[in-house]
């Protein structure tokens, strides 16, 4: 996921149209202004929204993503703003209010989060903080924290929902959305589905991914808790709702990724002491979050330290680290630190978005950039405006990528009429489940040359078939010339 100055046909020629336009717009001070910030957007990282309801773990998850403590959890005055995290080369907070100039902040960490001073203004004056912080995972992809939904109509509901659905002022400051949903709240996707809409410019199945958070709260507690996370994300991906909403679902317990990757030596030994223990005595900790801190023990904790590994780790966190300890698979701290985050999902969260988002960056980047130039030009007049804009149109309609877009999210709203195991494999074939050549065909990665042109042979006739066939309607011939496009896009990459 590494971002190299890029250079797809694609991102090379929405940046000269947009040179042309930061040209044609020197007059006019403002536009040229939003432009440039576009222009310059085409070079970061992929932005990366995380969205959902109050206290669905966004933080947390962000946290994990970066392996660092960074976002404060909880409460806090600092979890209504939209805050931003991006890689720097210094320590850096920057405030900016709804009205005025940005301004750096002064900021503590002692071991935890950021904690913020935010010198006494309002949060509900301010637009966004910005949070520079050098770290490889944040060269990655810049993570946005949203506050969290509460409710349709209060106030922080609408700053997520200003954010991520802009008005004509703003474009879509993130090019991905991580939507956060809890498995009780059933309620969630009616939540999430309200900021989704099925124009373009808003988020899309293509640039979103639904996370079941909090996964390990699922079985109460059991050991079983995340293979119990898996049955349920397996249903949640069928959910027409769902489908609609993001490209797949996928279950992670954010505490445990959180906790697993920042693991201090203290918490290891306290964990460690549980492990040592009897089962009987370790049983009785475990009964409920409130007897793992209060009940007598001989285990040699104080309840202080108990509540310690529960605000970090969740009672499964401890159980599972007590467990894996006793088995012998985290004979050390390191080891125990890398088979949490593995069993917290999250190796399987960055993989979706490695193969959703980071194959597709240059795809949504431009997409992106497109969006905003097309703002700019509804509202500033100039006089190559026409031949900019017919531009602009002639990019979006020719590139094959847009096409490919447009179709996955008309599968995905079942706008085709084709039978399911047709529309599965058109959205495998324009990458619906990674990118490689092999995993559009539903071939293994062994798989050879020959072949892999046997079956995109196979795939273009079948399609080709079908695109000629009187019976497809209008829609299913022109969605299966896209499908053929793309599989001779294929063909012509394989040399
Ligand atoms: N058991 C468990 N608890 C979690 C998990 N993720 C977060 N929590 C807890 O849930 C509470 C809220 O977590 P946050 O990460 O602050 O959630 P949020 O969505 O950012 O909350 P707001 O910004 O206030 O909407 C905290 O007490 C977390 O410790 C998880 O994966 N498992
Ligand atoms: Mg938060």
């Amino acid at each position: 996921m590494s971002q190299p100055a890029s250079s797809s046909p694609l991102l090379d020629s929405v940046r000269h149209l947009l040179e042309q336009a930061t040209q044609a717009y020197a007059s006019a001070p403002d536009a040229r202004q939003r432009l440039q910030a576009v222009l310059d957007r085409l070079d970061e990282p992929l932005r990366v929204a995380i969205a959902g309801k109050v206290k669905a773990g966004k933080s947390t998850l962000l946290n994990a993503l970066v392996g660092e403590e960074l976002a404060p959890t909880d409460a806090g005055e600092c979890t209504r703003i939209v805050t931003w995290y991006r890689d720097g080369i210094t320590y850096r907070a920057t405030l900016e209010p709804t009205d005025g100039d940005a301004r750096q902040v002064p900021f503590t960490r002692d071991g935890g989060a950021i904690a913020i001073d935010l010198g006494g203004t309002d949060p509900d004056d301010i637009n966004r903080l910005v949070i520079e912080w050098p770290s490889s995972s944040l060269r990655q992809m810049t993570l946005i924290d949203t506050p969290g939904i509460a409710s349709l109509s209060t106030d922080v509901s609408a700053r997520t929902t200003a954010f991520l659905t802009p008005g004509e002022d703003q474009v879509t400051p993130a090019d991905a959305v991580l939507y956060l949903m809890r498995h009780l709240h059933a309620s969630d996707i009616n939540f999430l589905e309200a900021f989704h809409d099925e124009e373009f410019s808003q988020a899309t199945p293509v640039n979103a991914v639904a996370v079941l958070s909090r996964a390990d709260e699922v079985g109460v507690g059991r050991i079983d808790s995340m293979a119990s996370a898996q049955r349920i994300a397996a249903r949640y991906r069928h959910d027409p709702k769902v489908r609609r909403l993001a490209q797949t679902v996928v279950p992670v317990a954010g505490l445990l990724a959180q906790s697993g990757a920042t693991l201090r030596e203290v918490e290891y030994k306290a964990l460690d002491a549980i492990a040592k223990a009897s089962r009987d005595d370790a049983e009785a900790l475990f009964l409920s979050a409130d007897r793992f801190v209060q009940a007598e023990t001989p285990i040699p904790l104080t309840p202080m330290e108990r509540e310690h590994l529960l605000d970090r780790f969740g009672l499964f966190g401890v159980r599972l680290a007590v467990a894996l300890i006793r088995q012998g698979a985290a004979a050390t701290a390191t080891a125990l630190s890398t088979e949490l985050v593995r069993r917290s999902g999250l190796v399987e969260l960055r993989e979706v978005l490695l193969s959703q988002f980071a194959q597709r960056r240059d795809v949504l980047k431009a997409r992106s950039a497109l969006l905003a130039l097309e703002s700019v030009l509804g509202e500033h007049p100039v006089p190559s405006r026409e031949a900019l804009a017919s531009e602009l149109e002639r990019i979006t309609a020719a590139a094959h990528e847009f096409a490919e877009i447009r179709l996955l999210n008309a599968l995905r709203a079942n706008g085709i009429k084709v039978k399911p195991a047709e529309a599965e494999e058109m959205e495998r074939l324009l990458g619906a489940e990674g990118g490689a050549v092999h995993t559009r065909l539903g071939l293994t990665p062994e798989a050879d040359v020959s072949e892999v042109r046997r079956a995109l042979g196979n795939a273009i006739g079948r399609w080709q078939r079908r695109a000629e066939s009187p019976m497809s309607s209008r829609e299913v011939a022109d969605a299966a010339r896209v499908v053929i496009r793309s599989c001779e896009g294929l063909l012509v990459s394989l040399g």
